[in-house]
């Protein structure tokens, strides 16, 4: 049995008072205390702030992005994967769509991130999804797959068991609509039968969780799915009280 995790992306929000007053809340709510994984992934300048709010608790703490670079060098503004481990991560988003359609992250730079947060015995988080556009010219399956081959192909499949898919189609995310149930399982299932031809034991153990739109009020029917097994939340983890609901529908 895989063990659910939901996590939220905060992106770009909050400010050192309201971070910590979410944090609170989720506190309060005693996120991650059930049979579930929780984890939140702030802004790189509150995620000291946030480790130390969490310390003692269920809740982990993760980054939103890593260099590819590992070590210390001459990267103005990157921040290295041993350096988020350093100060308490767990984990690291990488390839979230918005970082590959806003900031030209390419398969290849984020397979270089993923490789980078495995070295530093970071969890990577690695995002797949496709567009509008591409959905509606039946490419779902060769975009994702496309997008999960490039990680396989620098790491090998091995390296799927330290990791999570979050499979987050992209006209789903922020836009209130959500694909249905049974529309993220399907690419769910894509996804672990591919990496079923690596080894089945593989496939069985990695969590392959859903992102876009999702909240309390349609997290239950999209965890019930078999290949689903938990969330990426945006949007309603900024509420403590709306991301423990889902955590608990998880
Ligand atoms: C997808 C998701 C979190 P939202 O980006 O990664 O955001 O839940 O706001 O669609």
């Amino acid at each position: 049995m895989r063990r659910p995790l939901v996590a939220g992306n905060w992106k770009m929000h909050g400010s050192r008072e309201s971070v910590a007053q979410l944090v609170q809340g989720l506190l309060s709510e005693q996120v991650g205390e059930g049979n579930v994984d929780c984890a939140v992934f702030p802004v790189a300048i509150h995620l000291s702030s946030v480790l130390a709010q969490v310390a003692g608790s269920k809740l982990s703490v993760g980054a939103q992005v890593c260099a590819a670079q590992s070590g210390q060098g001459a990267f103005t503004g990157e921040v290295a994967a041993e350096q988020l481990q350093d100060l308490g991560c767990k984990a690291v988003l990488v390839g979230h769509s918005e970082r590959r359609q806003l900031f030209a992250e390419t398969d290849a730079l984020v397979a270089g991130k993923f490789a980078a947060a495995l070295r530093a015995g970071l969890t990577p988080v690695l995002c797949v999804g496709e567009s509008l556009a591409e959905r509606e010219a039946q490419q779902t399956e060769a975009i994702v797959l496309q997008q999960l081959r490039a990680v396989i192909e620098l790491c090998g499949a091995e390296a799927l068991r330290q990791a999570v898919v979050a499979y987050e189609p992209v006209w789903a995310i922020g836009t209130g609509l959500t694909a249905t149930p049974e529309q993220a399982q399907a690419v769910h299932k894509v996804i672990r039968d591919e990496i079923a031809v690596h080894g089945s034991e593989i496939a069985a153990q990695v969590r392959i969780v859903y992102g876009g739109s999702v909240k309390a009020a349609n997290a239950a029917e999209l965890f019930a799915m078999p290949d689903i097994d938990g969330g990426l939340v945006g949007g309603a983890s900024l509420d403590a009280k709306e991301f423990a609901a889902i955590c608990r529908a998880a």
